[in-house]
C-alpha cells in the first residue's frame, strides 16, 4: 500500500465518527501523492504524514454558563493547536449548535495549509463550542464568552495562539472574549483578531475574507482573459463572508442574485441589495424572509436551492458540504465556468471532482478564502508595532496577498503537471512550506 493510503487508512481508524476530518485528509494528501511518492522513503522514516495529520494538542473543556432564567447551561469548547511549524496557531472559533471535535479537526487541518499559503508566519488551529448564539440575549452571549475564555485563556496568547472569528463568532462575541481575557490575565495583548476598531482590531478585516475571494477569482478570470464585469454570481451563506462577497463582486461589475440562510434563500434578478443584507443581518440578527420587505421584485424560497440558479460563477459561503453532486450537475448543466469556495469545505469531493472533469475553474477554500486569516496577520503585525494601518493601506496589501496567492498555487499545480488544477496546486504549495519548517526543526 502506498504511504498515503496508508495513512488515510489509519486516520480513519484512529478517529472514528469524523467524517468531516476524513473527508479534508483525503482531499490534502489524495492531491499530495505526487510529491510524497518522489520523496516516499524519507517522509516515512520521518512519519512525516502521521505528524501533519495528529493535532499537537487539542483542548476539550466544559463551558458552565446562567440563562437568562437562572437555569445553568453546560456547553462543551473545543480549542485544536493543530500546526505550530512556521507561527503561532491561527484560526477561528465556531459557534454552532453542529460543532464536535471532528469539525473542529476538519477546520484546523484545512487552517495549516491556507494559514501557510497567506505567506505570512501563522501555524494552523481551530476551537469554538457547539453553543448557538442564535435567539440568545446579549447578556446570555456575553456570560457564554466569558466562561469559554475563562478556561480558553489557559492556552492561548499573542505569540502562542491567535483565535478568531468563524460561523456564530463576529465583532460582539470577540469583544466579550477580549473582554474577559484582559481581565483574567491582566494584558492588553493581540490575542485575538477580529476585535473592534476602538480596542486593537484592524480596518478591512471584516470585510477581508469576501473582498479577498473576489481578488483572487478576478485575478484567475484576467488569466484567463475574461473579467468579473457583467457576470452573473450565486452566494450562498448571509454571514459575514457572503455579505462581504457580493459587496465586492458587485463593485467589480458582476451581479449577485442569491443569498441563503440556514433556512432559506432569495432569488434578487436585480441584484442582491447589499444595504438591506447588512441591516437584516448584522442590525436586527433577522432571517432572510424579511429581505421581501426591501426588494418587492425578489423571491423567497424555504430550504435549499441557490445552485439551481443560471449564473456563470458560485461561490458558496455558508458551510461546509453545502455544495453535492447534483448540486455541481445543476451548476454544470446552467453553464457555470468557475466555482470559488468562501466557506470551508462546502463542496463534496465528488462535486469537487465533477466541476473540474466538466472544465470548471474550482478555487477549494484554502486559498480562496485565505484573505480572512491573511488580514487576522496584518492585524497581529499592527498589534505588535501599536500602530493601526489605514483601510486602503490593509486592502491594498490583501489584494496583493490573494493576487501572490493565485500565482503561487497555479504555479504549483504547473510545477507538477497539473496545470489549472487549483486543488493540487494549493495543496502542494501550502505543504511544501510546512514541510520545510518541520524538517529544519527536528523531530517535535
Ligand atoms: P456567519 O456566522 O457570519 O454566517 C454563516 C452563514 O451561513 C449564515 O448565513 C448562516 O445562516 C449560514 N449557515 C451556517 N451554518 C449553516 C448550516 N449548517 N446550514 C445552512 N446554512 C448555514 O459565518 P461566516 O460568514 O464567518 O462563515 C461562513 C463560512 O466561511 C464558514 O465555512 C467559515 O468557516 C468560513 N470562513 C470564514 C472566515 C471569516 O473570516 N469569517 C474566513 C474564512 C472562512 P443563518 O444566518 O441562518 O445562521
Ligand atoms: O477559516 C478561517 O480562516 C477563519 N475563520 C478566519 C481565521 C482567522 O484567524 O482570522
Amino acid at each position: 500500500m502506498s504511504y498515503v493510503d496508508e495513512v488515510i487508512a489509519k486516520v480513519i481508524e484512529q478517529n472514528p465518527a469524523e467524517p468531516e476530518f476524513h473527508q479534508a485528509v483525503k482531499e490534502v494528501l489524495e492531491s499530495l501523492r505526487v510529491v510524497v511518492d518522489a520523496n516516499e522513503e524519507a517522509f516515512r522514516k520521518d512519519a512525516l504524514l502521521e505528524r501533519i495529520v495528529n493535532p499537537e494538542r487539542q483542548i476539550k473543556f466544559r463551558v458552565p454558563w446562567v440563562d437568562d432564567k437562572g437555569q445553568v447551561q453546560v456547553n462543551t469548547g473545543y480549542r485544536v493547536q493543530f500546526n505550530s511549524a512556521i507561527g503561532p496557531y491561527k484560526g477561528g472559533l465556531r459557534l454552532h449548535p453542529s460543532v464536535n471535535l471532528g469539525i473542529i479537526k476538519f477546520l484546523g487541518f484545512e487552517q495549516i495549509f491556507k494559514n501557510s499559503l497567506t505567506g505570512l508566519p501563522i501555524g494552523g488551529g481551530k476551537g469554538g463550542s457547539d453553543f448557538d448564539p442564535k435567539g440568545k440575549s446579549d447578556r446570555e452571549v456575553m456570560a457564554f464568552c466569558q466562561s469559554f475564555m475563562t478556561e480558553l485563556s489557559k492556552y492561548i496568547g499573542a505569540d502562542t495562539d491567535v483565535p478568531a472569528g468563524d460561523i456564530g463568532t463576529g465583532a460582539r462575541e470577540i469583544g466579550y472574549m477580549f473582554g474577559q481575557y484582559k481581565r483574567l490575565k491582566g494584558v492588553f495583548e493581540g490575542v485575538l483578531t477580529g476585535k473592534g476598531l476602538t480596542y486593537g482590531g484592524s480596518l478591512a478585516r471584516t470585510e477581508a475574507t469576501g473582498y479577498g475571494l473576489l481578488y483572487i477569482v478576478d485575478e484567475m478570470l484576467k488569466c484567463h482573459g475574461d473579467t468579473l464585469k457583467g457576470k452573473t454570481v450565486a452566494v450562498s451563506g448571509a454571514g459575514n463572508v457572503a455579505i462581504y462577497a457580493t459587496q465586492k463582486a458587485q463593485q467589480l461589475g458582476a451581479k449577485v442574485v442569491t443569498v441563503s440562510d440556514s433556512t432559506g434563500w432569495v432569488y434578487d434578478p436585480d441584484g442582491i441589495d447589499v444595504a438591506a443584507l447588512k441591516e437584516i443581518k448584522e442590525v436586527k440578527r433577522a432571517r432572510l424572509t424579511e429581505y421581501k420587505n426591501y426588494r418587492p421584485n425578489s423571491e423567497y424560497h424555504d430550504g435549499k436551492g441557490v445552485w439551481t440558479v443560471k449564473v456563470d460563477i458560485a461561490l458558496p459561503c455558508a458551510t461546509q458540504n453545502e455544495l453535492n453532486l447534483d448540486d455541481a450537475k445543476a451548476l454544470v448543466a446552467n453553464g457555470v465556468m468557475a466555482v470559488a469556495e468562501g466557506a470551508n469545505m462546502p463542496t463534496t469531493l465528488d462535486a469537487t471532482e465533477y466541476l473540474q472533469k466538466n472544465g470548471v475553474y474550482f478555487i477549494p477554500g484554502k486559498a480562496a478564502n485565505a484573505g480572512g486569516v491573511a488580514t487576522s496577520a496584518l492585524e497581529m503585525s499592527q498589534n505588535s508595532e501599536r500602530l493601526s494601518w489605514s483601510f486602503e493601506e490593509v486592502d491594498s496589501k490583501l489584494k496583493d496577498i490573494m493576487v501572490n496567492l493565485y500565482h503561487n498555487i497555479d504555479d504549483a499545480a504547473k510545477k507538477y503537471g497539473f496545470e489549472g488544477n487549483y486543488v493540487v496546486g494549493a495543496n502542494i504549495a501550502g505543504f511544501e512550506k510546512v514541510v520545510d519548517a518541520m524538517n529544519a526543526q527536528g523531530i517535535v
